[in-house]
C-alpha cells in the first residue's frame, strides 16, 4: 500500500524500495544497523529479542538477505549495538 502522499512515478529502484520500507514503518523514527553473521530463523529470533528488551526499541525488522537490523523507536544506539554483539554478531562500524 502506498501512502497517498508519496508521488507515484518513482523509476530509481532504490526509491522504491525507500519507499515500501517507509509505507511499513510510518510513524517512528528507525535505526537500521549492518550486521554480518546472521543466516537463519534463530539468529533472527535471537536478535529480535534482544533488541527488544532495549528501552525504547518497538518493532524489530531483520533483513537476513541484507543483513540489517531495523529498530524502531529511541533506544540507545550503543545499547543496540552491544546487544546485538553479545548474540554473537558483528555490527558494522
Ligand atoms: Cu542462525
Amino acid at each position: 500500500m502506498r501512502p497517498p502522499h508519496l508521488p507515484v512515478a518513482l523509476s530509481a529502484p532504490y526509491l522504491h524500495v525507500r519507499v515500501i520500507e517507509e509505507a511499513k514503518m510510518p510513524t517512528l523514527p528507525t535505526l537500521t544497523l549492518n550486521v554480518t553473521g546472521m543466516t537463519c530463523d534463530h539468529c533472527v529470533k535471537a536478535v529480535t529479542h534482544a533488541v527488544r528488551a532495549i528501552p525504547g526499541a518497538g518493532a524489530v525488522v531483520v533483513d537476513l538477505a541484507r543483513g540489517t537490523v531495523a529498530v524502531q523507536g529511541t533506544p540507545d544506539v550503543a545499547a543496540v549495538r552491544a546487544a546485538i554483539a553479545e548474540e554473537g554478531y558483528d555490527v558494522a562500524a
